[in-house]
């Protein structure tokens, strides 16, 4: 090769690496992301969207920023739910629980006893069927990106240890704005009163409810050990958050910006899992160290309870069809049997 044609080979080399780097940097715009969220900044989901906001500022050297707004600043999750489809706020994270008004087949993941490890939850939960849900969400207006933690639930009342189910007669207890929530807990013979979680400590507090159920992680970040005597272990079901865009603000994103925001959201969904097992493991120590008292159910007692709640599978089953019903549980059996 001559000096010349050396020359002119490394200048088109250069010449093609500038433009695609520049490509990409105009596939980049200055973003400004408002991601709400219901708990507190020292939270499990606090500590995630931060994860999230950073892994989206690094990725697009600092053009794209997230505003990681916690405590219901937005509104709860119904609320933050509507802006993100009308296209006032670009991002949210929340309960599925709170979604089924606007996709049904969210219910699903309501089904008590469905998931009983953590294995199970991330398995189904990012195979064919969470995704198969997830994607039902953009004929509604909204993008899933990933499911999140939230965790297996646990009861808490101010009234008396809750060791069978008898003892939750009467109890004024708070569910999340979910039919399946609310039946189940009716069921057990609760006074079931559905509540957004933003009002949450203040009912408990004025004693306007007597208890409400959420895991561990939230029993101790939103502080309802002040408010709460007794909880009882009964991980009666796992249930997940998820991450969601606007879809009317995602269908404007490059390639390249939906890619930043699906890549850190992933990034994000694994600190959080992890992040939040590591907690939850601690939790109960520290719920009784600021002086809970933590009662588990016994093996006869935690059945009757449980054969009472798995009446509902037929709504459960009936909201989301059938065919997705059993898809689960096929899915969940060959999860099983590989484990
Ligand atoms: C936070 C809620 C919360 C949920 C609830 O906004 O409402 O009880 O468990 O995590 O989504």
């Amino acid at each position: 090769m001559t000096f010349l044609r050396r020359t002119l080979v490394a200048a088109a080399a250069a010449a093609t690496l500038t433009a695609s780097f520049s490509a990409l940097a105009q596939d980049i715009k200055p973003r400004l992301i408002r991601f709400g969220y219901g708990l507190n900044e020292a939270s499990n989901q606090g500590r995630a969207a931060k994860v999230f906001a950073d892994a989206v500022e690094k990725a697009s050297g600092g053009k794209m920023k997230v505003r990681a707004i916690g405590a219901a600043a937005l509104g709860p999750d119904t609320q933050m739910q509507q802006a993100l489809i009308g296209g006032a706020q670009e991002m949210m994270v929340g309960s599925t629980a709170t979604l089924v008004g606007i996709t049904k087949e969210m219910a699903l993941w309501d089904t008590p006893f469905l998931i009983s490890n953590a294995k199970e939850a991330d398995t189904l939960l990012d195979g064919p069927i969470g995704e198969k849900i997830k994607d039902k969400l953009q004929e509604k207006g909204l993008v899933g990106l990933v499911y999140w933690e939230n965790g297996f639930r646990n009861l808490t009342n101010s009234k008396r240890p809750v060791t069978k189910v008898e003892d939750l007669d009467g109890i004024k207890l708070r569910v999340m704005q979910n039919n399946v929530f609310l039946n189940s807990f009716k069921t057990l013979g609760a006074n079931a009163i559905p509540m957004a979680f933003s009002e949450l400590f203040g009912a408990l507090e004025t004693k306007t409810v007597d208890g409400q159920e959420n895991p561990y992680n939230t029993i101790l970040s939103s502080k309802f050990y002040e408010v709460q005597k007794y909880l009882t272990v009964t991980n009666h079901v796992y249930s997940p958050w998820i991450v969601l865009v606007s879809k009317k603000w995602w269908d404007t994103l490059s390639q390249t910006e939906q890619k930043i925001l699906t890549d850190a959201a992933k990034t994000s969904r694994d600190f959080e899992r992890k992040d939040t097992r590591e907690e939850a493991s601690r939790a109960m120590a520290d719920l009784k160290s600021k002086g809970m008292l933590v009662n588990e159910l016994s093996p006869l007692e935690a059945e009757r309870m449980r054969s009472k709640l798995t009446g509902v599978y037929a709504q459960v089953a009936t909201e989301v069809g059938m065919d997705l019903w059993n898809e689960t549980q096929k899915e969940l059996a060959r999860i099983r049997g590989t484990k």
